[in-house]
């Protein structure tokens, strides 16, 4: 259970966020490629990016960044009631991107540790465990979700 308090602080930080979804977005992909190079897999497109400054002046990679920030915004701000925004998103990544609940779980780690970097003065223990929270129940719903499609993540 996640409650109000936990969703008001997962929601004040992301109100940071959204100042600038490409940027975050942008660093988000970068820190899992560079934590857990296994995800690279998933994206061929960006197979020719060798170096850190080749990444960073990605466009193609800020896009992405952008679509995956955006998509969390409007399934965090739902507070849990998800399930029209979990949907479509399962469905794509269970059967077309394939991408394993582990994944997941990576690029939920990168988001917490990179805004506890950026934001160490307003996202302290308490948000960052809320934060935890609310991606573990997008996990959670994704996975069930995932099973309905056939694939076991
Ligand atoms: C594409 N990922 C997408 C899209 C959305 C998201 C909205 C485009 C629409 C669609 O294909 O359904 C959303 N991606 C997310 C969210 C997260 C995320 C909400 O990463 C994380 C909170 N997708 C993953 C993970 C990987 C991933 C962990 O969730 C990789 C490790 C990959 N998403 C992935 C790929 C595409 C995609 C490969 C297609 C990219 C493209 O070809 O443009």
């Amino acid at each position: 259970e996640i409650s109000d308090q936990e969703w008001q602080r997962v929601l004040d930080i992301w109100g940071q966020v959204e100042t600038d979804l490409p940027t975050h977005g942008q660093e988000v992909i970068i820190r899992m490629f560079q934590s857990h190079p296994e995800t690279t897999v998933h994206f061929p497109k960006f197979k020719h990016l060798k170096t850190l400054d080749e990444m960073k002046s990605s466009e193609e990679l800020k896009k992405h960044g952008t679509t995956v920030l955006k998509a969390l915004g409007r399934i965090l701000k739902q507070k849990g009631q998800h399930e029209a925004e979990l949907k479509p998103l399962a469905q794509s990544h269970a059967t077309k991107h394939k991408i394993p609940i582990r994944h997941l779980e990576f690029i939920s780690e990168v988001i917490v540790a990179f805004f506890a970097d950026k934001y160490s003065a307003d996202f302290g223990a308490d948000s960052q465990a809320a934060m935890r929270k609310a991606l573990d129940m997008f996990r959670n719903d994704m996975a069930s979700k995932y099973k309905e499609f056939g694939f076991q993540g």
